[in-house]
């Protein structure tokens, strides 16, 4: 019997999957996981644990569907520049084709953002031959204004390695700032009209607090760690990401694409496993949540499971915080 999707449980279980980014393209949902894999290398702060090799796309015709796999869309082995470490990918729509954004090592062992293109969002896609010139750390994210105007998120400390690029070069024995200084931005970059490239250097964001005064790094529950999200809510713009080390998904809210963001709140709290990572998305009339956690692997880091929730935003504008677990037998 065909299996319908159910909130809070993974959306298969036949394969691992990490880090969903979900859009709305051609009237259903599309999700961009990465793919975990089984092996039993040890875990450290480096990310070595999360040795993905390829990415498999999801599709859901609506909430009371199946989940589709469609199988290998990009494999490691077949983008020229990457060696390894496929991390959070996520697509894009323009010009009539779909861009697959991706974090992977180059044979440095840096972390670069690469392309791939497609004519359907369920791929499979096609690599360019080179990363994006000027591009570097990990979990890019990709929103498209009303405007038409799209901008590129991206950036992780500790294993994505956005410690070392704070001189503009990589710096492989950087840390990052003092508990007591501004902490570390994620960047925004416009991206041109071919969508593979940067129209100018990639700019750290500013997350403020309530005093208008820029996060510290010393702040676990509150600073920037890693999976940028933007997205648009009556106007406004809402920038959700991971605390890491603190794991939850936290947001800010600006007016513009590019910040200042003052810092509001939590969307998620921690859940099973070390990294916490979603997206946020609209479907109809409602507001999704995808995030993974470790559930099904039994608490396994790098063996992850992606699933959804309903987001509700207050009449104010902020958003509701979800415990996954609350109510629910679903750890
Ligand atoms: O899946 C590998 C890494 O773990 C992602 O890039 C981070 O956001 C974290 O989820």
């Amino acid at each position: 019997m065909t299996k319908m999707v159910i909130p809070n449980e993974p959306l298969v279980d036949h394969i691992y999957t990490a880090d969903p980014s979900a859009h709305v393209f051609e009237g259903k949902i599309y999700v961009y996981p990465s793919h975990d894999l089984e092996h039993d290398e040890p875990s450290n702060d480096n990310g070595d644990q999360y040795k993905m090799e390829d990415y498999h796309i999801l599709s859901l015709d609506n909430f009371n569907s199946p989940c589709v796999d469609h199988g290998e869309a990009l494999h490691v082995k077949d983008v020229p520049w990457a060696s390894t470490q496929m991390w959070a990918p996520d697509c894009a729509y323009s010009n009539n084709k779909y861009y697959l954004y991706f974090p992977a090592r180059d044979y440095d062992g840096i972390f670069r953002i690469g392309v791939a293109t497609s004519k359907s969002p369920s791929g499979p896609f096609k690599p360019e031959e080179n990363y994006i010139p000027g591009s570097y750390s990990i979990d890019p994210a990709v929103f498209i204004d009303d405007d038409g105007k799209a901008y590129m998120y991206f950036g992780g400390l500790w294993g994505g390695q956005l410690e070392k690029w704070q001189t503009g070069t990589f710096v492989s024995d950087a840390e990052g700032p003092a508990a007591d200084e501004p902490a570390l931005g994620p960047l925004a970059a416009e991206l041109n009209d071919d969508m593979m490239t940067f129209k100018d250097h990639p700019k750290e964001i500013s997350i403020l607090d309530e005093n208008g005064k820029p996060l510290l790094a010393g702040d676990e529950e509150r600073r920037f760690f890693e999976a940028a999200w933007v997205h648009k809510y009556n106007g406004k713009y809402y920038f959700s990401y991971s605390t890491g080390s603190t794991h939850f998904i936290v947001y800010a809210v600006g007016d513009s694409p590019t910040g200042p963001f003052v810092y509001k709140g939590k969307v998620l709290e921690p859940v099973i496993g070390w990294t916490n990572h979603h997206s946020i998305v609209q479907f109809e009339d409602k507001w999704y949540l995808f995030y993974h956690d470790c559930s099904l692997s039994g608490g396994i880091d790098h063996k992850r499971s992606v699933k959804f929730t309903e987001l509700k935003h207050n009449e104010d504008g902020t958003i509701q915080t979800i415990d996954p677990y609350r109510d629910s037998n679903n750890k």
